[in-house]
């Protein structure tokens, strides 16, 4: 059940944050992306305590990036990529094992970045599914093919678990706020290129500084 107005989950605010994110010359706004994991966490609040240990994990790292986009060197985390260049710049990363920079910039969003996949994978799953698609399976699939690689055992175990208490396709449809699901299905394919680009940006940026494995 949503609480108050201000914590309702809504689809379209989701989808405009993520169109919000790229500027002109096709880099991420870090406000924005920021912005579009408080919407998903929302979400997520709203599906019960048993994603408490998931909305906390991201909670925490959206925590980590606000902290620094408010700190004395704000200016350089106006986008993914001022931060990716001002961070190995001044030799703020870790790089291979974790050492003096265990929360940097570039390795928490890197983590969120990872999720990101999911779920582009997961929306797209959903938009294609039928009404008698099952959520959690649709969820642990598109989890299996992309966080669940970088996940400990333990992890992919409570992740797995949580799935199976997903509520069903028609709920989750109903949550979204958007409609009937004919119009869902239509905001997921208008959501669904913004997401992948956003990611594929970062993707290729981070490849490009080989920062895809940041301990
Ligand atoms: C709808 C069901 C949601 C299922 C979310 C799938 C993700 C499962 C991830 C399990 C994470 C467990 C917590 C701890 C993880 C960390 O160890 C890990 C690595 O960080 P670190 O510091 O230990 O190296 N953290 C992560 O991998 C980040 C995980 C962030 C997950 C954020 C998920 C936010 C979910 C939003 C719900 C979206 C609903 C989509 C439908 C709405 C339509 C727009």
């Amino acid at each position: 059940m949503a609480g108050s107005e201000d914590q309702k989950f809504s689809l379209q605010e989701v989808l405009d944050t993520f169109k919000l994110c790229l500027s002109e010359n096709k880099e991420v706004y870090l406000e924005q992306y920021v912005a579009g994991w408080r919407g998903l966490v929302k979400f997520l609040n709203s599906l019960g305590s048993v994603f408490g240990f998931i909305s906390k994990d991201a909670v925490s790292k959206i925590q980590i990036l606000v902290s620094y986009m408010k700190g004395e060197n704000a200016s350089h985390y106006a986008t993914v990529q001022s931060m990716v260049k001002y961070e190995l710049d001044n030799n703020l990363v870790d790089v291979n094992k974790k050492g003096s920079h265990p929360e940097s910039g570039c390795r928490t969003l890197l983590r969120l970045h990872r999720a990101l996949r999911w779920l582009e994978l997961f929306l797209d799953r959903l938009r294609t599914s039928t009404e008698d698609s099952k959520t959690s399976a649709l969820c642990a699939e598109a989890y299996n093919e992309s966080l669940a690689q970088h996940h400990p055992w333990m992890i992919r175990k409570a992740a797995g678990m949580a799935f199976l208490v997903l509520p069903g396709r028609q709920t989750f449809f109903e949550v979204m706020n958007v409609g009937p699901p004919e119009q869902v299905v239509a905001k997921l394919g208008e959501a669904l290129p913004l997401i992948s680009e956003v990611y594929q940006i970062t993707e290729d940026l981070y490849a490009q500084h080989n920062l895809l494995d940041l301990p």
